[in-house]
């Protein structure tokens, strides 16, 4: 070949080359500019009602007044009975000593709330823990410390703290009902909440 033929089929071939480089630059598909959208809307508070504020526990004061022995002789360490009140968890009330078995349907200590009140539950505190005992109410056409008396607990085996849940049943006069212990049964303060 001669050499300005040469040159000619160098310089075509070089164009060729670059025209197929050229343009390759600007075919990028267009970026998708779309927003990405939620795939559901963005939720909204749940549909609960309100709490009625009436539902926030709220302490009531109990005084232990008394006791109940109904099978015995009326007495259960009667002058004891503020000390399950008084607010010292070192002092309580005591029933008597039972060495020879309990043999009694119960004892009780009996408080007041000074007026009608629905309670929602009352805790005892024990340093006797392992007795039974649950929770009743005077009735309230009878508004007495010495009843009648019905349950509003169920039963319970106390621990050091015992909370008994209670039906909701307005009434001035509680008893905290013993019916089973091991010789003897200390109830060193009892609290209440609405
Ligand atoms: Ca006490």
């Amino acid at each position: 070949m001669a050499p300005a033929a040469l040159v000619i089929v160098t310089v075509v071939t070089v164009v060729i080359i670059a025209s197929g480089h050229g343009g390759s630059h600007d075919t990028a598909p267009a970026p998708t500019t779309a927003r990405v959208q939620p795939s559901s809307p963005p939720r909204t508070a749940p549909d609960e009602p309100p709490r009625p504020a009436a539902a926030a526990p709220r302490p009531v004061a109990l005084q232990a007044v008394g006791t109940m022995d109904p099978d015995g002789d009326g007495q259960e360490h009667d002058d004891q009975a503020p000390q399950a009140s008084d607010g010292d968890p070192a002092t309580c009330w005591a029933t008597e000593t039972y060495s020879g078995g309990f043999g009694k349907s119960g004892v009780g200590l009996v408080l007041d709330a000074g007026s009608r009140v629905t309670l929602a539950s009352l805790t005892v505190t024990t340093d006797t823990p392992g007795f039974q005992a649950q929770i009743k109410a005077a009735d309230s056409s009878h508004s007495s410390p010495s009843g009648p008396y019905t349950a509003i607990s169920q039963p319970q085996t106390a621990s050091s703290t015992t909370r008994f849940a209670l039906k909701a049943r307005p009434a001035r006069y509680y008893l905290l009902w013993i019916t089973q212990l091991d010789q003897v049964a200390h109830v060193n303060e009892v609290r209440a909440a609405t």
